[in-house]
C-alpha cells in the first residue's frame, strides 16, 4: 500500500510556513550550505544520478538538461523558473509558492550554482497577485539574510533573482514562448531546436525548469540520488505531488511516490463524492487524453501511463462522476484551448476554433455521425502539424473522449438534446 510523502509539503500545516524562520526551523537551507561546499558539475552528477525527471509536463530528465548547457559558450548563463502554471486542472506550483516559497528559491540557489548561472528568473503567471507577493517578500527575506545576492553565505558566490509576472497567458507555459514574453515580446513559440539549452533568454544558454522540479532538487542534496530513487519506480523515480480535483470528497493536493495508483490516492482522498461512480479523469490535465474506470490501477508513472495510451503531465488528477457530461466538458476544454491560441499556427489556430462549432452543436443534440468523423480529421491534421506541444495537446481530450464515450456522442443527436441535467454535476453546472 502506498502512503503519502510529504517532503516539499511537510510543513505546510504551520501557519507561517512561508516564513524564513519556519523554513530555516524545518532544515531549509541547510542543502545551499552543503552544495556549495560541492564541486558543481557533482551537483548536475548527482540530479542525473537521481533521475529527477521535469515536473512540468513532459518528464526530460533535469540533469541531463542542465548537462546540455554548451561548455564553450562565453555568454552568461540563465535559470529560468516556468512559474506560469495555467493547464486546465494543474494546481500544484501556486499552492507550493504560497505555503513554501522558500523551498523554490532554495532549489534556484542550488540549481543556478549548479549550472553556474548568476541570473535567475521566476516567470510567474499574471493572475495570481497573492502569489506574486509572496514570492516577492520571500525573496526579500533571502537577500537580507545572505541567502541570495553576492557571496552567499561566503561562498563568493553571486546570484540575483528576479521574479517577472506574465500577462495571463496559456501559452506563456511554453517554454520558448516564455522566454519571448520575458524579453519583452509577444509571447509566441520560436521554432526549436536551437532549444534553450543553447540559446535561450537573450540568445544565451539558459534551464528552463517547472517549480516542483526545482523545489525537488534541495532534498536530493540534502538526502543523496539513493534515497529519492528509493521512491517511485525504476524510471520515474522520486515523489511528486497529484493534484485531485473535481468529484472527489476531499480534493487537494497529495504529495506521493510517482507510480501510485487513482485508486490509492481516492483511497487517501475520500473516494468519489458520496453516491456517485467515476466516470472519467484526466491524469496529467486536460492536454492529456482521459482516462476511465478501467485505469484505477495504472501506476502513475510516466512509462505506465503512456502505455495506457496518455500522459503523466502535471499530475492535474480532474475526477467526473457520472453525473458529468462528456461532451460537454471537452466542448470547455477546446473553447479554452481556442482561447488561449496563440494564433501562430494555422493548425492551432483554426482547428479549435472549427472544434468548438461542432461540439457546441453536438452537445445541444444537433448533427450526426459525419461530425464525429469530422472532428477526428480535424484532430489528425492538428496533432504532429502544431507549432507546439500546445496545438497537439488539444486534441487529446477529444480524441480520447470518442475513443471511449462514442455512444455518448451519438445520444446527444439521436435524443436531440443533452441527457444530463447540468445542475447535478457541480463542477460544471
Ligand atoms: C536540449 C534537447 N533540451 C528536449 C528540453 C526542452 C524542454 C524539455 C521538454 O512540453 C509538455 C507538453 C504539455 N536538447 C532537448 C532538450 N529538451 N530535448 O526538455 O521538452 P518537450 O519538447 O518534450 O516538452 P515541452 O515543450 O516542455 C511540456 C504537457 O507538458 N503538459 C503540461 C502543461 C502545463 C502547462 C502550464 O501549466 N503552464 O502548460 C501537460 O500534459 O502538453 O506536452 O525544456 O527544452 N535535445
Amino acid at each position: 500500500m502506498t502512503t503519502l510523502t510529504p517532503v516539499l509539503s511537510k510543513n505546510w500545516d504551520r501557519p507561517d510556513s512561508f516564513t524564513l524562520d519556519a523554513y530555516r526551523e524545518t532544515g531549509g537551507y541547510e542543502a545551499l550550505r552543503k552544495a556549495l561546499t560541492m564541486e558543481p558539475d557533482s551537483i548536475v552528477d548527482l540530479v542525473k544520478s537521481a533521475g529527477l525527471r521535469g515536473r512540468g509536463g513532459a518528464g526530460f530528465p533535469s540533469g541531463m538538461k542542465w548537462g546540455f548547457l554548451p561548455k564553450d559558450n562565453p555568454k552568461p548563463r540563465y535559470l529560468v523558473v516556468n512559474a506560469d502554471e495555467s493547464e486546465p486542472g494543474t494546481c500544484k506550483d501556486i499552492p507550493l509558492m504560497l505555503a513554501n516559497p522558500h523551498a523554490l528559491i532554495e532549489g534556484i540557489a542550488v540549481a543556478s550554482y549548479a549550472i553556474k548561472s548568476n541570473l535567475a528568473f521566476i516567470y510567474v503567471r499574471g493572475e495570481v497577485l497573492h502569489v506574486i507577493r509572496r514570492l516577492h517578500r520571500a525573496v526579500a527575506e533571502a537577500y537580507e539574510a545572505g541567502l541570495l545576492g553576492r557571496d552567499i553565505l561566503g561562498s563568493g558566490f553571486d546570484l540575483e533573482v528576479v521574479v517577472h509576472a506574465g500577462a495571463g497567458a496559456y501559452i506563456c507555459g511554453e517554454e520558448t514562448a516564455l522566454l519571448d514574453s520575458l524579453e519583452g515580446y509577444r509571447g509566441q513559440p520560436r521554432l526549436k531546436p536551437p532549444f534553450p539549452a543553447v540559446a535561450g533568454l537573450y540568445a544565451s544558454p539558459t534551464v528552463v525548469n517547472n517549480v516542483e522540479s526545482i523545489a525537488s532538487v534541495p532534498p536530493i542534496v540534502a538526502n543523496g540520488a539513493e534515497w529519492f530513487t528509493a521512491m517511485g519506480t525504476e524510471k520515474s523515480a522520486g515523489f511528486g505531488f497529484f493534484s485531485l480535483s473535481g468529484h472527489v470528497a476531499r480534493p487537494g493536493q497529495y504529495e506521493a511516490p510517482l507510480g501510485v495508483t487513482l485508486r490509492e490516492l481516492l483511497d487517501m482522498a475520500g473516494g468519489i463524492r458520496p453516491g456517485h461512480q467515476l466516470k472519467f479523469w484526466t491524469p496529467g490535465g486536460s492536454s492529456t487524453p482521459i482516462f476511465t474506470d478501467e485505469h484505477l490501477d495504472t501506476p502513475l508513472d510516466f512509462e505506465s501511463v503512456s502505455a495506457a495510451g496518455s500522459m503523466l503531465g502535471t499530475r492535474a488528477l480532474q475526477i467526473f462522476d457520472e453525473t458529468t457530461c462528456v461532451v460537454r466538458a471537452v466542448g470547455r476544454w477546446i473553447a479554452f484551448y481556442a482561447h488561449e491560441s496563440c494564433g501562430k499556427c494555422t493548425p492551432c489556430r483554426e482547428g479549435n476554433y472549427w472544434m468548438v462549432q461542432v461540439l457546441d452543436r453536438l452537445e445541444k443534440g444537433q448533427g450526426d455521425e459525419s461530425d464525429l468523423e469530422k472532428l477526428l480529421d480535424i484532430c489528425d491534421n492538428i496533432l504532429g502539424r502544431a507549432f507546439c506541444a500546445l496545438g497537439d495537446g488539444a486534441t487529446s481530450p477529444v480524441t480520447s473522449s470518442i475513443k471511449y464515450f462514442r455512444q455518448e456522442y451519438i445520444d446527444h443527436f439521436e435524443r436531440g438534446g443533452c441527457p444530463f441535467d447540468h445542475t447535478k454535476s457541480t463542477v460544471w453546472g
